[in-house]
């Protein structure tokens, strides 16, 4: 036994476990650790149970989440004894539900009311944590879990003057208890999130004058309050455990049909009535899922938006104050969308007037009132709505000291980094509940901090079952998991708003998107799978020894994962066991369905004439006023499949994105016209379009050779050509997952070789009916071997999960020592045919724009972006 661990176990802590925070998190955690036989203490700032649901006591507060769903479903007894009064509960009915929840798993118990948790520091020679409190009280325990919540930490009010004013003022989230009477009063509202929403038409039911001044126009929709949906309620009565389960494994954390229809895609009249469904329907889940496009393609989520200001047009009378209500500087679901009742007619009320903070900003506030640029409002009472320091906030917040003794804020200074949402390396034992980097926020939160504290409580089991007193998870792990949740939200128009998820409400927060966005079931395979794995990314230790899995648990961008899958359920014959003809057949039918690309301004056929007779070419040239640079684009196919509109979908991205002329020239494959057959046309093709750069509507010398897969070898040797035979002179080279050697013996053919649609079998099939065996070598089969001094500056791109991954990055190495400039973009989580797929898989997207951007950097004459 080493001395740390002697010193481990001989040092017992007071309690295992630490919990901060009784909300639904930590109520249910104490609950769970409880009847596994850990020894816990819950400390909370309130004098009661309820966490959010103590403190957000305004009026209107209520869930937005149907309480159908809403609620505990851990235990079915709980269940019968609990009946919700109404499809949304108010806050005091969910605070009383709450309490129930205490009272009846006597879970006060263990809870120290009143007392924040102020300071949390890792002792690692003693392996436990040392709490103190705002009661003066030190403990020790060996985990320590936050279960803080996601909007615990108001916003403090950062206007101008604000200390100033003598009236009341209130913060939607500390109400008073007692509660407010606005009657006669003038009162103000800043703010115009989910709790000014909600509160606004109470308040201005009592107050005499009511001025709401909005920043920002929020979306809401009616939120159709009453009895809970007896669609709901039937199915959950029917079979309470399948309807729990279907939740669990949903998207939001409520049960909901996927749709596969997208907004662009569907006629007007079933737009209409799906969104007009989901209007009555009054339903987060229902709201954002009209279209499965709406999250990612502006078009389709301008229809559901536009639909929502038609209907807030259709509601306030006056045109003015419905346009300032209607919100145009975000995309639908963006911020959370709100649920209202009434919220948009209270504007017709005389009484009650919206100020446009964006036409008109505060200056100040002043002992009276608020003034504007325009005016000076004389006001009673100021209420803020202003919002929460989100996700993060609870968690710095507290002085947490981990193993080096850095602090967390410290450590997640320019945005949280952790692992699952759940823990963050050098910070043993240190749990977050709902954590950023989980689904959190964008679900159902009942079900998610009940996930959470399940696979909490089921790894502090394991642990000890294995001897184990100490979790963490790998570095490598930690990295992997910020990579792929940050690449969830990149496909989405998330990172496109100032919302609290990316941290834009808090002056000075990094801006990253905080949560989760793969979806609570998505999420919830994750976690499954990593305990299944061994926990894998975790290291675990105790007096005994060490174990660690690691590994990165999803390295594939989501939608590569996807495409994958959906290619799985058609269980393909291998490709290599296809002739070519019928190979070729067999992807024009796949072609033949898939996205065109975007629109070009102009694309024409033609020929060329080629050493063995004519070579189609198809054009495609921007909108933009010529002329343009010219991109010569050999397509993919090893040589075998494929013709100069194969690669359509990827010439038109290029030539919109790069704005220049691309020219798609076929060439002749094996096995009919074996090598150098290809090499031959490919030449000729490039001194034809050189010859002809004008009557294509390209400017001279700005030409560059392209060409993905099998078409950038062949890019690559006619570079190499073209400078041994004194041009034509190339302004550059983009090689797009290049073939440059033939030895199919890398790293990445290992790793890939069975794996992601060009497999080793493929590769070598592709070979084999293109070129002998013994002239593979040769510089224009495997251009790696050419002479690469002297060359224009290239571009190589490179995707993660592909066999011919490390000969591309061979190929960019071996030319930047040679002095050949060089940009190299590497496209993780990616597949050899993957970035190609415009229009189906769109984290390919950001890396085609990189290309683009190196390849206008290379081509001067291209109008600026
Ligand atoms: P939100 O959604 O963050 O809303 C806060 C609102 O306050 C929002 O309209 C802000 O405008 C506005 N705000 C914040 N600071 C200012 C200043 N300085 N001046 C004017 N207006 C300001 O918080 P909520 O409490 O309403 O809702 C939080 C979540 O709780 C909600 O999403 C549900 O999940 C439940 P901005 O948009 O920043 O321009």
């Amino acid at each position: 036994m080493t001395e740390a661990a002697a010193q481990q176990t001989g040092r017992e802590p007071d309690v295992d476990v630490v919990v901060v925070g009784a909300g639904f998190a930590g109520l249910y955690l104490l609950h769970r650790l409880r009847a596994a036989g850990f020894r816990a203490r819950g400390f909370e700032a309130a004098d009661d149970v309820g966490g959010t649901w103590y403190w957000n006591r305004y009026p209107g507060a209520r869930c937005d989440i149907p309480t159908t769903d809403y609620t505990f479903g851990f235990d079915p007894e709980l269940e019968r004894e609990w009946t919700w009064s109404e499809k949304y509960a108010q806050q005091p009915e969910i605070l009383r539900y709450l309490q129930f929840v205490a009272d009846r798993y006597d879970l006060r118990r263990d809870i120290t009311f009143g007392t924040r948790v102020e300071e949390a520091a890792w002792d690692d020679a003693a392996g436990l944590w040392r709490v103190r409190t705002s009661g003066g009280e030190t403990v020790t325990s060996r985990f320590h879990v936050m279960a803080t919540g996601c909007l615990s930490v108001p916003k403090q009010p950062d206007i101008e003057g604000a200390d100033r004013f003598r009236g009341e003022v209130h913060l939607t989230s500390r109400w008073p208890h007692e509660g407010v009477d606005f009657t006669g009063k003038r009162v103000a509202v800043i703010g115009t999130g989910s709790s000014g929403i909600q509160s606004i038409p109470l308040i201005a039911q009592q107050a005499a004058e009511l001025t709401v001044f909005q920043r920002t126009p929020n979306f809401s929709i009616p939120a159709h309050n009453g009895p809970a949906p007896a669609a709901r309620v039937e199915r959950l009565a029917a079979d309470r455990a399948a309807y729990r389960e279907a939740g669990r494994w949903s998207r939001m954390g409520v049960p909901g049909e996927a749709t596969e229809l997208t907004g662009v895609g569907t006629p007007e009249d079933v737009r209409r009535e799906r969104l007009e469904a989901a209007w009555e329907a009054g339903e987060l889940q229902v709201i954002t899922s009209v279209f499965a496009d709406q999250g990612t393609n502006p078009e389709s989520n301008e229809i559901v938006a536009e639909f929502i200001r038609e209907k807030i047009r259709s509601i306030v009378t006056d045109p003015e104050t419905a346009e300032a209500l209607s919100p145009r500087d975000h995309y639908f679901g963006t911020k959370r969308p709100c649920l209202d009742t009434g919220y948009y007619a209270t504007f017709n009320l005389p009484h009650v007037r919206l100020v446009d903070l964006r036409t008109t900003p505060i200056t100040t506030i002043t002992e009276t009132g608020i003034e504007t640029t325009e005016e000076s409002v004389e006001i009673d009472a100021i209420v803020y709505a202003t919002g929460f320091d989100a996700m993060t906030g609870a968690l710095v917040n507290v002085d947490i000291t981990g193993r080096d003794g850095g602090t967390l804020a410290e450590k997640w200074a320019d945005g949280p980094s952790t692992y699952l949402g759940l823990m963050t390396t050098g910070f043993p034992n240190f749990f977050a509940i709902t954590g950023p980097g989980s689904p959190s926020v964008l679900s159902n939160m009942a079900v998610s901090i009940e996930q959470h504290v399940d696979w909490v409580a089921d790894c502090l089991i394991d642990l000890r079952d294995r001897g184990m007193t100490t979790i963490e998870p790998t570095p490598q792990a930690e990295e992997g998991w910020n990579r792929h949740a940050a690449d969830c939200a990149a496909i989405t128009l998330h990172p496109t708003a100032n919302s609290w998820y990316m941290g834009a409400n808090v002056p000075g927060k990094p801006r990253v998107f905080y949560p989760y966005i793969g979806g609570v079931d998505g999420y919830r395979a994750v976690a499954d799978e990593v305990r299944e794995r061994d926990y894998l990314g975790f290291r675990m230790s105790g007096p005994d020894g060490e174990r660690c899995t690691d590994g990165v648990v999803r390295r594939l961008q989501p939608d590569v994962s996807a495409v994958l899958e959906a290619m799985a359920q058609l269980d393909l014959p291998p490709l290599e066991s296809m002739p070519p003809e019928q190979l070729r057949a067999f992807m024009d039918t796949l072609n033949a369905d898939r996205p065109q690309g975007p629109d070009v301004g102009e694309v024409r056929d033609g020929v060329l004439l080629g050493p063995a007779g004519d070579l189609a070419y198809r054009l495609f040239r921007p909108a933009s006023p010529g002329p343009h640079p010219v991109v010569l684009y050999f397509h993919g196919g090893g040589w075998v499949i494929g013709d100069q509109v194969s690669d359509e979908p990827l010439c038109r991205d290029l030539c919109v994105r790069a704005d220049a002329v691309v020219v798609s020239v076929d060439y002749r494959h094996g096995p009919e016209a074996r090598y150098p057959a290809a090499v031959e046309d490919a030449e000729a093709a490039l001194h034809w379009v050189a010859a002809h750069t004008g009557e294509l509507g390209g400017l001279p010398d700005q030409l560059v050779v392209a060409g993905w897969s099998a078409g950038a070898n062949l890019a690559a040797v006619v570079a190499q050509r073209a400078r041994d035979a004194g041009g034509p002179a190339l302004r550059g080279q983009l090689l797009i997952t290049p073939v440059t050697d033939s030895t199919m013996a890398t790293g990445s053919y290992r790793e890939n070789a069975e794996g992601y649609v060009l497999t080793a079998g493929v590769m070598r099939y592709f070979w084999d009916h293109y070129c002998d065996e013994d002239r593979r070598s040769e510089p224009a089969a495997s251009p790696l071997r050419g002479r690469l001094d002297d060359l224009p500056p290239a571009i190589v791109v490179t995707a993660e999960f592909d066999p011919l991954r490390d000969e591309g990055i061979a190929y960019a190495e071996a030319l930047r020592a040679a002095g050949v400039p060089v940009e190299h973009v590497n496209a993780h989580g990616h597949t050899h045919t993957s970035l190609s797929m415009v229009g189906v898989v769109l984290s390919g997207a950001r890396f085609r724009a990189e290309i683009a951007a190196h390849l206008r950097a290379l081509l001067p004459e291209t109008a600026p972006v």
